[in-house]
């Protein structure tokens, strides 16, 4: 069920044998993205799309059917953040591509490189059919980078440019229409020759760094006594986690890190100095408000989920020019954030900025904060967040979802590992943790994977866990149950109005994960939850863990 059988429209079997023609537009698509490193397509079936379904099952790339679209999206986001090559998401026509318009949009504000697929009414028909009918270069125009339409004759080009597209800083989705009768067509000029693929460069460029701005960029630096850096997900697309350390040591600096960037930099590092815009936010502000000078090394405005309102100096160091003009900054330092990093380094004469037991005691005040409000002897917030890292075996993924839970999960859960956790901080779409999660494992299957979720959130993904326990991919599903929208009605409250449309009857999960094929738990102690998650690891079904929290700690952070 779980994974889509090929069938022709008329609902024949296709013999595994024949095959697409090699050099068949469906063909030329599977043959760039197997080069690409995918190696699954994540999707719901249309007839629009059953000959690529086809041409991708048999270059041996596995097509998984979501329960969604909107989810199939979210998880080929996830794949992507994981491993850091394109993800890929399909979606058939009309209510199929209106459908994967969110998590689209998702990849497209989270930066990560997604390229969505959907068929289209076959060409005699779209300039003028109604039925089904929907434009989607119009449509996708505003949630993507680019919006293409692939046509046999341009097949190869427009592919090789969707690809580099995605990839190019600042990466993103990218959407492609085919027409349906597009697929079996051979594709055009194939300059590499027929079933041949030229794969342009997927990765960031290495070593250049560009200097934009009058005078020396780094006299700021050097003059600075209290600098602080903040790092953002353009350091985790390079892999500047090692030039931050070093930087960071060498210096004497403090390194904030984003929270779609956590794990860039080790969270146990004496200069750790926490997660931007989490719980006891106003800790981590109050810091860049203190400094003189702010290195922004990758940090993408993107995620900021308070305005900016330090008027500290700030440097930047990015792979992209500073377009957004969210901070000024007099220079700009624009390459590979790892090579800007080392070159700093290389610069840098002086004694350490700030001493580690500085940094220790700001990240105390930050401990403060964020276990301020908690209720005694009951489930508090952090208390899963905490109980759940302590069962997470090294090599651990941790997927979010949106809401209250977030805000902690992304302060409290101690990354060591780049790509280890997958949080939406972009468009901040509810509705990720469970698909991201279920996508990790199938993309990493030795990797152990945690989802820490929102009970709205996870009501609106819980089918995706069937097809988890379908494919073997035994992922487990923390679920944050405080019955609310916790941080809707937060603001409700602070409005002092009544929690209108933000209360939700519990459901039974553990009933539900029976019905799903998974085991399920439910919890209301610490010591309970301990005992649930122990070796969660070694299970070979999904388990869903109802853990009742006391939300009031919530209260007491934002
Ligand atoms: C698709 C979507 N719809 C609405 C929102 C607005 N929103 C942000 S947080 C939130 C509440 C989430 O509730 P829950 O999943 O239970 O998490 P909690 O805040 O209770 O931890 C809502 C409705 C959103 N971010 N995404
Ligand atoms: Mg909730």
């Amino acid at each position: 069920m779980a994974q889509m059988s090929a069938s022709d429209p008329s609902g024949e079997a296709v013999s595994s044998e024949s095959g697409p023609a090699p050099q068949s537009t469906a063909a030329l698509l599977a043959g760039y993205l197997h080069a690409a490193g995918v190696r699954h397509v994540f999707g719901y079936p249309g007839e629009s799309v059953i000959d690529f379904m086809e041409a991708a099952r048999h270059r041996g790339i596995e097509v998984v059917s979501a329960v969604r679209e909107g989810t199939a999206a979210f998880m080929a986001e996830a794949a992507a953040m994981a491993t850091g090559r394109p993800g890929v998401c399909l979606s058939t026509l009309g209510p199929g591509s209106t459908a994967v318009l969110n998590g689209v949009a998702a990849a497209n504000l989270d930066r990560v490189p997604v390229l969505a697929v959907s068929g289209q009414m076959e060409s005699s028909r779209e300039q003028f059919f109604t039925h089904q009918l929907v434009d989607h270069g119009r449509m996708f125009a505003p949630v993507s980078k680019l919006a293409l339409r692939l046509d046999p004759a341009s097949a190869d080009t427009v592919i090789r440019k969707a690809l580099r597209t995605a990839v190019a800083e600042r990466p993103g989705a990218v959407h492609l229409t085919v027409t349906a009768d597009a697929w079996p067509v051979q594709a055009g000029t194939v300059p590499a020759g027929p079933g041949q693929v030229s794969l342009p460069p997927l990765a960031v460029a290495a070593g250049s760094v560009d200097v934009h701005g009058d005078g020396d960029p780094l006299r700021g630096l050097r003059a600075a006594r209290r600098p602080v850096l903040l790092a953002g997900i353009a350091a985790l697309r390079c892999d500047a986690g090692p030039e931050l350390v070093r930087l960071a040591e060498l210096a004497g600096i403090p390194v904030v890190v984003s929270p779609m960037a956590k794990g860039t930099f080790p969270e146990d590092h004496p200069y750790f100095a926490g997660v931007l815009d989490m719980a006891g936010y106003r800790v981590v502000w109050d810091l860049l408000a203190g400094a003189d000078l702010i290195l922004a090394a990758g940090f993408d405005p993107v995620e900021l989920i308070s305005p900016w309102s330090v008027g500290t100096p700030v440097l930047h160091l990015d792979t992209t020019p500073n377009t957004d003009q969210v901070y000024a900054s007099a220079h700009e330092v624009v390459g590979h954030v790892g090579a800007i990093l080392g070159w700093l380094c290389a610069q840098w004469r002086g004694e350490p900025r700030w001493t580690e037991a500085e940094v220790a005691a700001h990240r105390e005040r930050l401990r403060a904060a964020w276990t301020a409000g908690r209720a005694q002897g009951r489930l508090n917030p952090s208390d899963v967040v905490l109980a759940a890292r302590e069962a997470a075996p090294p090599g651990t993924i941790v997927t979010t979802d949106v809401g209250s839970h977030k805000i902690m999960a992304g302060q409290v859960w101690q990354a060591v590992g780049s790509r280890s956790v997958l949080i939406p901080n972009g468009l901040s779409a509810m509705g990720f943790g469970v698909p991201a999660a279920i996508a990790a494992r199938l993309v990493c299957p030795d990797r152990p994977v945690l989802a820490l979720v929102g009970d709205g959130g996870f009501a609106m993904a819980a089918t995706e866990l069937r097809i988890a326990s379908a494919l073997g991919a035994a992922v487990t599903v923390v679920v944050f149950a405080d019955g609310s929208l916790n941080r809707i009605e937060l603001r409700q409250q602070g409005m002092g109005y009544p929690p209108t449309a933000t209360r939700m009857d519990g459901m039974d999960l553990v009933a539900l994960a029976e019905a799903l094929d998974c085991d399920g738990v439910r919890v209301d102690s610490p010591a309970a939850l301990e005992k649930a998650l122990a070796g969660f690891a070694a299970r070979s079904r999904p388990l869903i863990v109802e853990a009742h929290v006391d939300p009031s700690q919530y209260q007491a952070q934002f």
